[in-house]
């Protein structure tokens, strides 16, 4: 598809695309698995949970005798980390490689289910050793490197439960984070390699350690051999105490409902809410939704998710997924650009990578490089793409498809968020006529819609607020002791249904588009304008890579639209480009969703899963002092915005 051709033609001409036929009749699920799912929801997942090993099996499904706390599997027990690791060796799977890692520097290691198994069993000797018990909570502060899996795994395997932070977030994001989960221990390195450089991570630690009375150890993996600051009779090198541990350790069973893992969601406002997932119901989903949309063949694919440990993507689909279905899996340290815009392509033809999942920001960005860096590289051993994160914007797709797939690959756009804990609305690779920028529907066993201001299920062709109707084996259990704001921020909105904060459309197939955060929504002279479709409408346009666009305030049309457009590898600015991208929405969209202002910049602000932050634009569109900056990449981005803003064309 030629990227000249707009949005609109690509929604009216009803682009879609075929599962190969070679995927299709061999694909792990088929179109029976929504029958079946629809006529026996709770049958379907307790047949899903089978995938996993029990130590009792089930013989219960779902407990909503309280909503909106679920119980799945209550009666239950197994231990995740056996499910992860040991049982792939017992089956005589121990020589298949787990993980090949490949550090930025470019130093690798592949390491095998048998090696993972000792790994992790010293790793859990260690622990214990130290002090931490089952209920416990461990804080994971590390790069992306193997230990940051083992250490997750380890937990897993004792019952402690971990609260893994972004290693870019600052020691008070870390410190507030400790409190707030009780965590007795924090796990960190010295660094990691970012960018071609080593960078620090043990100083935020030290400073939020010294305020965090509770933490009696910090364990600390040497990457980079920098220097540290060593506090005697607190810090342990991993090294040290996981060498001289036993490569034996018994695995115990758990409760099905037994707390795995707390991650921290920014929100928008006040304290970070610690997300609550168990581990029966998660790992099945996770599982499950692992085959079935990627169409995982353990024996022969070579997957690589590219998203950071820190971010749910990676507990879902790094660690407890992947590895719970036996597969061989690349995890790579660095950024896509070092040492060159090719680094992504080269370990794709590495190591023959043929499932890829990456975020829309990533996609965006590789466009804005240009087409022939991928075509450098041998990428054909792909075979099913996934996004996640936001939004993909069809010309992103298409893209996707054309320079990384090869016009051959089925691209899985996958809807899902923190809380809900595995993926949700999706297509499924074998099954699904794909449309590019949509998430098109609900997995087998999971029940979504659409609902206006009065919960009235919208009609196909309308556009509310995404809903989730079911509860899910995956979901969320709580806010972290905060059980009154899990059922504030999720439940009360629309009584008895999980209100997910993203506004979405259903097309007259019933397909759904999601539209963003509905705090994102525009009101414009009293019409609702979301912003994924203003930012798709521009990057439709040939010279736009990028864009974020926001609502600021205005005195005749109560908010105006601000776009923030970031250029394509090979195009230029040019004086009459704002008001050429400006006529090419009014024709796209319609001249109400037209920006009064568009502004060209070089990077935008992101949050370290690539999410644009519009929170901050706003700020600047706005002219105010910028809002809380702690969860963002690069804080120097916001400078360069702002010193764009004075002499920013100003359109009416
Ligand atoms: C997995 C993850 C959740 C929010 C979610 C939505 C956005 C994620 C998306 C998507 C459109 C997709 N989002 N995937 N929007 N299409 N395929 O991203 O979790 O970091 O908690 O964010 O991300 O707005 O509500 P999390």
């Amino acid at each position: 598809m030629s990227s000249k051709e707009s949005l609109a033609n690509l929604l009216k001409e009803e682009r879609r695309f075929a599962p190969p036929a070679e995927l299709a009749a061999s694909a792990n699920v088929t179109a029976d698995a929504y029958e079946q799912a629809a006529a026996d929801r709770l049958g379907f997942w307790a047949e899903q949970a089978r995938r996993l090993t029990w130590a009792t099996e089930p013989t219960q499904t779902l407990d909503w005798s309280n909503p909106p706390f679920a119980k799945w599997f209550a009666d239950g027990e197994l231990n995740v980390a056996y499910n992860c690791v040991d049982r792939h060796v017992e089956a005589g799977n121990g020589d298949r490689v787990a993980i090949h890692f490949e550090g930025e520097p470019g130093d690798s290691r592949s390491i095998t289910y048998a090696e993972l198994k000792d790994e992790v069993s010293r790793a859990a000797n260690a622990l214990t050793e130290l002090g931490v018990e089952k209920g416990d909570r461990v804080a994971v502060y590390l790069p992306m490197i193997p230990e940051a899996v083992i250490a997750m795994l380890a937990c897993a395997r004792i019952g402690a439960a971990h609260s893994v932070v972004f290693g870019g977030f600052s020691a008070d994001a870390v410190a507030s984070r400790i409190a707030d989960a009780d965590a007795k221990l924090v796990i960190t390195s010295d660094g990691g390699y970012r960018r071609g450089k080593p960078s620090a991570l043990k100083p935020a630690i030290d400073d939020a350690v010294s305020r965090s009375p509770q933490v009696t150890n910090v364990l600390v993996v040497r990457r980079t051999g920098q220097e540290v600051e060593w506090t005697e009779g607190r810090d342990v090198w991993w090294h040290e105490i996981t060498e001289r541990q036993s490569a034996e350790h018994t695995a115990q069973p758990f409760d099905a409902e037994h707390p795995l893992f707390i991650l921290y969601t920014s929100g928008t406002t006040g304290k970070p809410k610690g997300i609550l997932h168990t581990s029966g119901g998660y790992l099945t989903q996770a599982s499950y939704t692992h085959h079935a949309v990627f169409d995982l063949k353990p024996e022969t694919d070579v997957y690589w998710c590219t998203a950071d440990i820190g971010w749910v993507t990676g507990h879902s689909y790094i660690v407890y997924g992947p590895l719970s279905n036996g597969a061989t899996q690349v995890i790579y340290e660095g950024t896509p650009d070092t040492p060159h815009q090719g680094r992504f392509w080269e370990i794709v033809q590495k190591y023959g990578v043929t499932l890829l999942y990456t975020a829309p920001t990533a996609i965006r960005t590789f466009m804005k490089w240009g087409d022939d860096i991928p075509a450098k590289f041998d990428l054909t051993s792909l075979r099913v793409l996934g996004s996640v994160g936001e939004p993909i914007n069809p010309e992103a797709w298409v893209w996707y498809r054309e320079h990384i797939g090869g016009g051959r690959t089925p691209i899985v756009d996958t809807w899902w968020q923190t809380e809900t804990g595995a993926m949700m609305i999706s297509p499924l690779p074998g099954v699904t006529e794909t449309k590019p920028g949509s998430a098109q529907r609900a997995l087998p066993g999971i029940a979504a819609t659409v609902v206006d201001d009065e919960a009235n299920e919208v009609p196909d062709g309308s556009g509310g607020y995404l809903v989730l109707t079911e509860p899910w084996p995956s979901m969320l259990r709580t806010i972290w002791g905060d059980d009154q704001r899990y059922i504030d921020t999720y439940w009360s909105r629309f009584p008895g249904r999980y209100f997910a904060g993203d506004g979405a459309k259903k097309d007259d197939d019933g397909d759904i588009w999601l539209l963003g955060r509905v705090d994102d929504v525009m009101l414009v002279s009293g019409h609702n304008i979301s912003t994924t479709e203003v930012e798709s409408a521009l990057v439709s346009h040939p010279k736009v890579a990028e864009s974020a666009v926001v609502g600021a305030a205005d005195a005749t049309t109560g908010q105006a639209i601000v776009a923030f457009v970031i250029l394509r590898g090979t195009a230029e600015d040019s004086a009459d480009l704002a008001g050429a991208l400006r006529d090419h929405v009014g024709k796209t969209l319609g001249p109400i969703a037209k920006p009064k202002r568009v502004l060209i910049v070089n990077e935008l602000p992101k949050t370290r899963s690539g999410k644009i932050m519009r929170r901050l634009l706003r700020d600047v569109a706005e002219n105010r002092e910028l809002g809380d900056v702690t969860t963002l990449t690069d804080s120097t981005v916001m400078d360069l915005i702002q010193s764009k803003l004075p002499s920013a064309p100003s359109e009416d």
